[in-house]
């Protein structure tokens, strides 16, 4: 186990040809707006909704796998998670504990290639800036046989963010 080589990506997650992607999902796994409708659109929504509907919902901070379906990707991880309110309410943690979480189930998978979105950063509210540095911060000290970490941005300025924490500035 050694830290993934991390890249930051501009562009469409549902794209991407990586063996999962993360979704950024709400507790219900009842899709959603955002990232969870884009990635429902491109798998299926069909068949994405009935494959959720059997996992039993998600906690935040936690995550949980289904096929890809039409997507590039052979998995999806749904992970949820925190909705801001101020920073005090053990968001960051709970926020960490999503990369954190992924990471392990795509371990169980026996993924060697994953992509995140910037999970809160959309409706919940998360300062993008706060979680990119998290974002940075988790994934490359969580321990796991990953290879490669995609953090996919869907804009410019989130994309610049993942670029900066890259290289280690502050
Ligand atoms: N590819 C990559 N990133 C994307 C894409 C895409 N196709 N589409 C959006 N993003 P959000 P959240 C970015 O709101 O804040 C849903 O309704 C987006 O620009 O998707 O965790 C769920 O069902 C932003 O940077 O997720 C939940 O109810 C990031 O993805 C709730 O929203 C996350 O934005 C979850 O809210």
């Amino acid at each position: 186990m050694s830290p993934p080589f991390i890249e930051a990506f501009l562009g469409d997650i549902t794209e991407l040809p990586v063996d999962a992607v993360i979704n950024a999902a709400n507790s219900r796994l009842a899709g959603g707006g955002g990232v969870d409708g884009a990635i429902h659109r491109a798998a299926g929504v069909t068949e994405l909704r009935a494959a959720c509907a059997t996992l039993g919902g998600c906690d935040p901070g936690d995550a949980k796998a289904t096929p890809g379906f039409a997507l590039p990707a052979p998995w999806i991880i749904h992970t949820v998670g925190p909705v801001w309110s101020g920073g005090h309410k053990g968001e960051p943690e709970i926020l960490a504990s999503c990369y954190r979480r992924c990471l392990a189930v795509a371990d169980e998978l026996g993924a060697r290639s994953i992509a995140f979105p910037a999970i809160s950063t959309g409706v919940y509210g998360y300062p993008p800036h706060l979680a990119a540095e998290l974002a940075v911060a988790t994934v490359s000290t969580a321990p796991s046989d990953i290879e490669l970490v995609r953090l996919v941005a869907f804009d410019a300025e989130t994309h610049a963010l993942y670029l900066r924490f890259l290289r280690g500035d502050p």
